[in-house]
C-alpha cells in the first residue's frame, strides 16, 4: 500500500499565496514575518517580486475567506495561507468574525481543492495574541509549514476522475451551471 505523505524539500517549483489581515496589524505582521522566514528557510523566494509567493491584503478576518477563495481558484497556487488575528477584547463582533473566518476557510478549500491555511489566531486578548505571534513563540512559523507539507502533499495525491484535481471540484461558475440545470429539469417535470 501507498503512504502519501508531504516533505519539506524540493520546494523550488511550488507557488503560494498569502492573504493578510490589517485588522490587528500588529499581530499579523509579526505571523506574516514568521512565515516568510519559513518559507525562505526552506527554499521558497517569498520576494513580492519574485515568482513564488503572491500577496494581498485585506481589511479584517471575515474578509479572508472570499480572497482565498478566488485566488485559489486561479489555479496557479499549490498553498494559500491566511493570516488574522481575532482578538475577544475588542468587540462583540468576535464570535460573528470567529465563526465565519473559520468556516469560509474550509469552505474555500474543499471548493477549490487547494489547501487553505488556517492561520487565524483566536485569543481572550492582545497579550494573548502577542504571545502566539513572536514574544514566546510564532505560530506564523508552523502556518507555513503546514502550507509547504500541504502542497508537497498534494502533488503527490492522485488526480481526480477527470485526471485533473483541481477541476475535478466545483468552480463557482459550475455550481451556478449545475443548480440552474437542476431547477431547470425540475420545471419540466
Ligand atoms: N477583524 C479581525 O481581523 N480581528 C478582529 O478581532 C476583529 N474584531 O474583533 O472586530 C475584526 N473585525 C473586522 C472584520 O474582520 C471585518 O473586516 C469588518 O467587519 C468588515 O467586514
Amino acid at each position: 500500500m501507498t503512504i502519501f505523505e508531504g516533505t519539506f524539500a524540493q520546494t523550488d517549483s511550488l507557488r503560494f499565496a498569502i492573504v493578510v489581515g490589517r485588522f490587528n496589524d500588529l499581530v499579523t505582521t509579526r505571523l506574516l514575518e514568521a512565515c516568510q522566514d519559513c518559507l525562505k528557510r526552506h527554499g521558497i523566494n517569498p520576494d513580492p517580486q519574485g515568482s513564488q509567493v503572491d500577496y494581498a491584503w485585506v481589511p479584517g478576518a471575515f474578509e479572508l475567506p472570499m480572497v482565498a477563495r478566488r485566488l485559489a481558484m486561479t489555479g496557479r497556487y499549490d498553498a494559500v495561507i491566511c493570516l488574522g488575528a481575532v482578538i475577544k477584547g475588542q468587540t462583540p463582533h468576535f464570535e460573528h468574525v470567529s465563526s465565519e473566518v473559520s468556516k469560509g476557510i474550509a469552505a474555500a478549500s474543499f471548493q477549490t481543492g487547494v489547501p487553505v491555511i488556517f492561520g487565524v489566531l483566536t485569543t481572550d486578548n492582545m497579550q494573548q495574541a502577542l504571545e502566539r505571534a513572536g514574544i514566546k513563540s510564532n505560530l506564523g512559523w508552523e502556518y507555513a509549514m503546514s502550507a509547504i507539507e500541504m502542497a508537497s502533499l498534494m502533488r503527490q495525491m492522485p488526480n481526480g476522475a477527470d485526471g485533473n484535481g483541481f477541476n475535478n471540484t466545483l468552480s463557482a461558475s459550475s455550481i451556478s451551471h449545475h443548480t440552474l440545470s437542476a431547477a431547470h429539469a425540475e420545471e419540466h417535470h
